[in-house]
């Protein structure tokens, strides 16, 4: 396989100054037409224009056929040598949409057409200079027969339609800003649509709309709605104005992942534009209001400045993801009390770092380990990872930490000032940040910040505090460390240097109230102190501090760090009870289960009885009954860290003993505290007309939460309530939190019965049946053999990724004691999978490969099997590119 370097990159040597694209659609063999302006820049440069699956029909230069000797086609590229500065290249090929199951390029879903590019699917359409800093203005034609396929849709703005001979017609579009051609996109089929106009700021009207199968439009309302609230937000936000007059989502049922930000024609995974409150649960309204926004936002940030090159994504989303979580944090808190918002954006912030510690540490410590702006890779599409998107957020957090919101707005619009039209890199945006730091922050600049990009890993941060009474100080030391982590690729890359830190602290007195804070040398006292680590140790003191305090740290994890600090449980209660900061007091619980959950593995896993501590239970009790926590937060506090997370905290995982403990510490509080569960299901309930706004979403959660909890326990009457609340059930999050409940912690055969009347109800709603194979792919009582008859249920088929994520991911990702279970089959099981997903579509077997990237921290007996399933399937004969680089990294 072949390595691309950061290092490598070299400009285009030609311009493609225009592209006129004419599509005869049809399912086996459409053809397509491409005209490009040429202007070569470098004298005597060969034209590569990339083309995979594709058949060349014919070449032009300037109206005359090109001799079959000055070119050469594989199945890579075509090449041609000796054009002239100037010209028109005509290019006529085919492809055949109806076998591609890979689902990048042109291809067939439900009989309608569509196209994915990023990052490298357009040279599956046509041939071209497949690479984001070739950008060109854009002329679509497309045709195709008038009743099979009604709406013909590309990007900009529609030039015209007209009928044509046999039944056919064809419509004209003009995309009038100019762009890589990954932002390319058309849509041909049947469709339904709700539309609106809005009014951007400066008065303008854009027509936003809709696509979806025929009959499903009124469940496209929401998505409607989040669009146009994400046009207001950026506007209000950072004054960024929609420049088209048009702009238009299309769902599909078929999509590797959730949606695409092509210029004015998002296409978009069904699952997050589909909702009414029958079939969606509370997390897919938000999920569809966070992407329905992030594919916006990429108008500008993405579309408008783009990437020079490939190592550059997290440029795009990184600071997309950042503007997302800001957009749902803003929206969550809108019409709420200032208290309530508080918690609302508390509870935004701690869902994100969740996602991160889940997803994104795991990734900086294993064999896939890269920088938010990698410096190699064989396949790009595996670099579509958490590392680019939630570190990259974190990373452009930190910036806006550190230059402050006003510093950091004044930041972006200078970003758009310089580079408006470019394909640009992350150091030019973080150059564009610090002329703005530096004209602010004499004597400071962000030199050192810039080792977030080039750096992977998680840093450690260990910190000492040390309180003098006699001279009434606090000191606190600061010492950062980056461990090297995954495998070194880069002969010669630097040894981790200190990062730039942003670490909020407060201190709390041992009453637990919060102590002013003041610097030594400063006059003014704060609740919350910045200190900025950009060295190995630092060193703050802070005065007029009478007795030893007990720490907040990493404030709203102001930081993609690993804080280590020794605190005795009780003050990680006093912490729980008392933190003014939402998110370290939210910390300090998870930090609590965390030492109990891990402390309950080692007994099982040595074949000791397990007992739960008092003090766990007691601190949990305090949160249940204290009477200020609103609903959201406190679910989120009184919920358990999760598999993934504390995973990486022991040396060698045993990953059955930890769910096996995990379970247990759930039962016994539902166990002993009842009531205390009870009160909360009775004091949540959320009549009336249902609505995903935080405030009744948060109360379902935290109700879910303690049915499924007093169910854990075994509680009387508790498999009764989630019985008669599935079948009352008025929206789906309660309908599905009570199955859910049901299949974890009921008798076999309630869950059994509630399963069956679920799938027959939603029969006919694939994305519901997704939520019911999810289900069980996760449920304690699937082992293998289980999960493969239910691959063998006619609902069930690889090819829609949807459907193979909600049975075969969750099984291999979210179920560790069916996939981990002594003996290997599950690990069998994985390796058959990706080789059957791989034949079919590798982007989405290459994500299935990595369920394995942490082998080598499992138990021995474990490692083995793991270990003969990677090498069985790395050993496959034709095995893709992507699968290759998973693997290979993997057995390193
Ligand atoms: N930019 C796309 C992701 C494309 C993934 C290609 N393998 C969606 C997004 O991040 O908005
Ligand atoms: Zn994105």
């Amino acid at each position: 396989p072949v390595t691309i370097s950061r290092q490598d990159y070299r400009p285009y040597p030609f311009e493609i100054e225009s592209v006129d694209l004419q599509f005869d659609l049809d399912p086996t063999r459409s053809l397509v037409h491409s005209r490009l302006a040429l202007q070569r820049l470098t004298p005597d440069a060969e034209l590569v224009l990339d083309g995979e699956e594709l058949e060349l029909v014919s070449v032009k230069v300037d109206g005359e056929v090109l001799a079959a000797d000055r070119y050469t086609v594989d199945a890579q590229a075509l090449r041609i040598k000796g054009l002239p500065e100037h010209c028109v290249l005509e290019i006529t090929s085919a492809c055949n949409p109806s076998t591609n199951s890979t689902l990048m390029g042109l291809y067939v879903s439900n009989g309608n057409f569509f196209t994915q590019c990023e990052a490298e699917g357009f040279r599956r359409i046509t041939f071209f200079a497949d690479r984001p800093d070739v950008m060109s203005r854009y002329t679509v034609t497309l045709r195709g027969n008038k009743a099979a396929y009604p709406v013909l849709l590309s990007n900009g703005n529609l030039l015209g339609e007209r009928d044509l001979e046999d039944g056919r017609h064809e419509a004209r579009w003009e995309d009038p800003f100019r762009k890589p051609c990954y932002l390319f996109a058309l849509v041909a089929g049947k469709f339904a649509h709700v539309e609106r106009t809005a009014r951007t700021s400066s008065g303008r009207n854009i027509l936003l709309q809709v696509y979806s199968d025929p009959g499903s439009e009124d469940k496209t309302l929401y998505a409607l709605d989040s669009l146009e609230r994400s046009m207001i937000w950026d506007e209000t936000r950072y004054g960024l104005e929609l420049d088209l007059d048009r702009f238009m989502i299309v769902a599909t049922r078929d999509f590797n992942m959730g949606a695409m930000e092509n210029k004015g024609l998002n296409i978009f995974n069904a699952a997050y534009v589909l909702a009414d409150p029958d079939f969606a649960t509370d997390a897919n309204y938000s999920d569809i209001e966070a992407i329905v926004g992030h594919e916006y936002f990429h108008n500008w940030t993405g579309n408008r400045v783009t990437c020079r090159d490939w190592f550059q994504l997290s440029l795009k989303e990184g600071l997309t993801v950042f503007r997302d979580q800001e957009f749902s944090a803003d929206m969550m808190a809108a019409s709420l009390s200032a208290e309530e918002a508080a918690s609302a954006r508390a509870v935004k912030r701690i869902d994100d770092v969740v996602t991160l510690r889940a997803a994104q540490f795991p990734e900086d410590a294993g064999p896939m380990a890269h920088p938010i702006r990698p410096e190699s890779y064989q396949e790009i599409g595996n670099f579509y990872t958490a590392t680019v998107y939630e570190k990259g957020a974190e990373v452009i957090r930190m910036q806006q930490t550190l230059l402050g919101v006003d510093g950091f707005n004044a930041g972006l619009k200078e970003y758009f000032r310089r580079h408006d039209g470019q394909a640009v890199t992350c150091d030019d945006f973080v150059a564009a940040m610090e002329s703005v730091y530096q004209a602010r922050h004499p004597g400071k600049d962000l030199t050192v910040f810039r080792r977030w990009y080039r750096q992977a890993g998680t840093p450690r941060v260990t910190v000492t505090l040390r309180h003098d009474a006699a001279a009434r100080t606090v000191t606190v030391e600061l010492a950062q460390r980056s461990d090297k982590v995954g495998v070194e690729r880069l002969p010669g890359e630097p040894d981790k240097q200190p990062l730039h830190i942003p670490f909020a602290i407060g201190l709390l007195d041992q009453t637990g109230r919060a102590l002013p804070l003041r610097l030594a040398g400063s006059t003014d006292a704060a609740d919350t102190v910045l200190l900025e680590l950009t060295t190995e140790r630092q060193q703050w003191v802070f005065e007029d501090i009478a007795d030893a305090p007990v720490p907040s740290l990493l404030r709203d994890f102001s930081a993609p760090v690993i804080v280590e600090y020794d605190f005795s449980d009780a003050e990680l209660a006093l912490l729980l009870a008392h933190d003014t900061n939402a998110f370290t007091r939210w910390e300090a619980g998870q930090e609590l289960a965390s030492r109990e959950i891990l402390r309950l593995t080692a007994d099982q896993a040595a074949g000791r009885p397990l007992s739960l501590s008092a003090s766990f239970v007691n601190a949990w009790a305090a949160v249940l009954r204290e009477p200020t926590l609103d609903a959201a937060y406190r679910e989120r506090v009184l919920a358990l860290p999760g598999e993934k997370t504390l995973a990486e905290r022991m040396t060698e995982v045993d990953p059955v003993a930890l769910a096996v403990a995990r379970d247990f510490v759930r039962a016994e509080l539902g166990r002993q505290l009842a009531a205390d569960w009870q009160a909360a299901v009775d004091n949540n309930q959320t009549p009336g007309e249902y609505s995903p706004d935080p405030i009744p979403a948060g109360r379902r959660a935290l109700k879910n939460f303690a049915l499924a909890t007093l169910q854990a326990g075994q509680v009387a009457g508790a498999e009764a309530q989630l019985e008669a609340q599935y079948a009352a059930a008025q929206n789906m999050t309660d309908r599905l939190g009570a199955l859910a409940a049901l299949v974890q912690f009921g008798e076999a055969a309630a869950a059994d019965r509630a399963l069956q009347d679920f799938y027959q109800r939603w029969e006919h709603e694939p994305l519901v049946i997704d939520k019911w194979f999810a289900l069980q792919a996760t449920g304690r009582r699937t082992d293998v053999a289980a999960v493969r008859k239910l691959a063998d249920h006619p609902a069930f088929t690889l090819r829609n990724p949807n459907r193979a994520r909600a049975l075969i991911f969750q099984f291999c990702l979210n179920n560790p004691r069916g996939f981990h279970a002594a003996g290997g089959a599950g690990y069998r099981f994985w390796a058959e999978q990706v080789l059957a997903l791989d034949a079919l579509n590798p982007d989405v077997a290459a994500r299935l490969a990595r369920a394995m990237d942490r082998w080598v921290r499992f138990v021995p007996a474990l490692r083995a099997p793991m270990r003969q399933a990677l090498e069985q399937v790395r050993k496959h004969p034709g095995l893709s590119r992507a699968v290759t680089e998973i693997v290979s990294k993997a057995l390193e």
